[in-house]
């Protein structure tokens, strides 16, 4: 409806053409995951749409932001610049687009790095980004299939994809992304 309306808008202004397509992308896939595992679509939509609404941004206006807001951690700044732009995101559309529900915030904030004990929003905000249409990648038909199937599963095998390869290219890995993975492997039990 409306708000979604305005927050597209917002949304294009602040991202390029291709990113904002993405997150199209993102947003319907995290309604479908939603349905599927009975979280609330809405959030799921508004969270998948606004997810990498920072990502664009200069480097020197991401580090403001995460130096200013004690709730983010500063250690973000010792990984992949990569890791910035979700934490960030999950700031300014507070203070900017007036979101306030925490649960899509949280979902924003984790959707690249992942975290121990992630909720459901947080799961289908962070495998939607790995599978939405336009998403091209070695294996991305697999989890595609998997996540008919099984959410926990289906990210599991994302995060092994993006640790290995991670491993591949020397990278240093956040701790919260094992964390992720740990947790996800201690529910599928
Ligand atoms: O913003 P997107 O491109 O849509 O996707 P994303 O937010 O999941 O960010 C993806 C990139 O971040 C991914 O290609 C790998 C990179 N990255 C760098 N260091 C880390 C990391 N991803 C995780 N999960 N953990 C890291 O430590
Ligand atoms: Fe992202
Ligand atoms: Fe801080
Ligand atoms: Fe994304």
């Amino acid at each position: 409806e409306n708000k979604i309306a305005l927050l597209k808008s917002a949304l294009e202004k602040q991202v390029t053409e291709k990113r904002f397509l993405h997150s199209l992308g993102v947003a319907e896939t995290a309604k479908e995951l939603a349905v599927r595992n009975g979280a609330d679509v809405k959030k799921a939509e508004i969270a998948g749409l606004l997810h990498d609404f920072a990502k664009n941004w200069p480097k020197e206006k991401m580090i403001e932001i995460i130096v200013k807001y004690q709730e983010l951690p500063n250690d973000l700044l010792e990984y992949n610049e990569e890791l910035w732009h979700g934490p960030v995101a999950s700031i300014i559309v507070r203070e900017k687009l007036e979101i306030t529900d925490n649960d899509i915030i949280m979902a924003i904030r984790y959707h690249t790095s992942g975290r121990e004990k992630m909720s459901l929003l947080e799961k289908i905000v962070c495998l939607a980004d790995y599978i939405e249409p336009l998403r091209q990648y070695p294996g991305v038909d697999e989890i595609r299939k998997l996540a008919k199937l099984d959410l926990n599963q289906a990210l599991l095998t994302a995060l092994d994809r993006t640790i290995t390869f991670l491993i591949q290219k020397k990278s240093k890995i956040y701790p919260l992304t094992f964390e992720a993975r740990n947790s996800l492997i201690d529910e599928i039990g």
